[in-house]
């Protein structure tokens, strides 16, 4: 009778740890269970043994002794593979290795540092400011007043502190006259905001500005300089022309159109039918620009420019949506690896 229960005891413990299976939590709860020390089922066992009757004791001794050695062993055994299980999950040494993804960069940085490049060739250095500005240098020196209309809540980000998103890069030109002395050569790249999304707008774009401070600067090296420029950004034997326009701050000011790079002048839906593409906003620094930022207009004149990278990245890789460079899409993105054709 009592070896019956012996017997019962011997197939739990091997059903319980069978159905442990590898899982250490669980063969230490068949442990417990078991062979625990305080409340172990071996525990009980050996108390009953004290209270068999004397000639029942010997087989009964034997067979718990056996018991005890088999739960003492296959415990044991358990944990192991236990253990030797976790160490092994997902190493496979002789799997091949594998390959780094090699990042590329966005084509708005290629067509940014390929203007770097051309500027720095002809000695001009590259500046970077703030993207949070305040209404002087985003606005007043710029000869932008109060009541005109590019500060309009439409157009700009303003932020609760009174500060704006920069609406252009023109205000890093702003403290480049108020901190350094003419002559000054500086290209300025960087990020812009308006409060404009559509087809053609992102509220977020990028622009690059030119100044250039000097004695006896005029127009014509305004006129030299974008010709250079164009021609070594697009090619060579693309036409430039010159049309009056107006900004705030330069007088005079011309916007400038290049031979569109689709159709090469005959017309078609990139130029609107016109042969001509508007690239860039220029003209030469309006003397109240100057005096606003503490140099002397008597003496010095100067030009500066600015034109949308985002737009330019459109013609050269002939984009079919600017959105495409808003997006981050991967599948869009890889094509134009570190900038060197494949
Ligand atoms: C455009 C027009 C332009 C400037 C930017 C400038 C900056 C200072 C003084 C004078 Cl600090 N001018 N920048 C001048 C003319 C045009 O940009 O259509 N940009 C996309």
């Amino acid at each position: 009778m009592s070896i019956e229960v012996l017997h019962r005891s011997r197939e739990e413990f091997l059903a319980a740890l069978t159905a442990a299976g590898t899982d250490p939590e669980g063969i230490e709860a068949v442990r417990v269970r078991f062979a625990g020390r305080r409340s172990g089922l071996l525990r009980d066992l050996e108390e009953t043994l004290k209270g068999l009757p004397r000639e029942e004791k010997p087989a009964y001794g034997k067979a718990l002794n056996e018991l005890k050695r088999l739960v003492e062993e296959t415990l044991g055994a358990a944990a192991e593979a236990a253990s030797r299980a976790k160490a092994s999950t997902g190493l496979d040494v002789t799997l091949p290795g594998r390959r780094p993804l090699v990042g590329s960069l966005h084509p708005v940085t290629l067509v940014r540092r390929e203007i770097e490049s051309i500027f720095l060739r002809m000695g001009y250095s590259v500046a970077d400011g703030p993207e949070i500005e305040d209404d002087w240098h985003n606005f007043e020196a710029l000869n932008i007043p109060p009541d005109h209309p590019a500060r309009d809540a439409q157009d700009t980000f303003y932020l609760p502190s009174g500060m704006v998103l920069r609406t252009h890069t023109s205000p890093v030109q702003v403290h480049t006259m108020e901190s350094q002395r003419p002559p000054i050569r500086v290209l300025i790249p960087g990020r812009v905001y308006r409060r404009d999304s559509d087809l053609r707008h992102s509220p977020m774009f990028h622009q690059v500005e030119c100044l250039v401070v000097d004695e006896g600067i005029t127009f014509g090296h305004l006129k030299g300089t974008l010709e250079a420029f164009l021609h070594g950004l697009f090619d060579p034997s693309l036409a430039v022309r010159f049309r009056p326009s107006f900004f705030p701050f330069t007088e005079p000011s011309a916007e400038v159109d290049i031979t569109c790079v689709l159709c090469r002048g005959a017309g078609c839906a990139m130029c609107s039918g016109s042969g001509w593409i508007e690239i860039l906003g220029s003209g030469m620094v309006d003397p109240r620009v100057f005096a606003a930022c503490g140099i002397d207009p008597k003496r010095y004149t100067g030009f500066a420019f600015g034109l949308g990278l985002d737009r330019v990245a459109v013609l050269k890789y002939r984009l079919p949506d600017l959105r495409l460079l808003f997006g981050g899409d991967e599948r869009f993105l890889r094509q134009f690896g570190m900038g060197v054709p494949a």
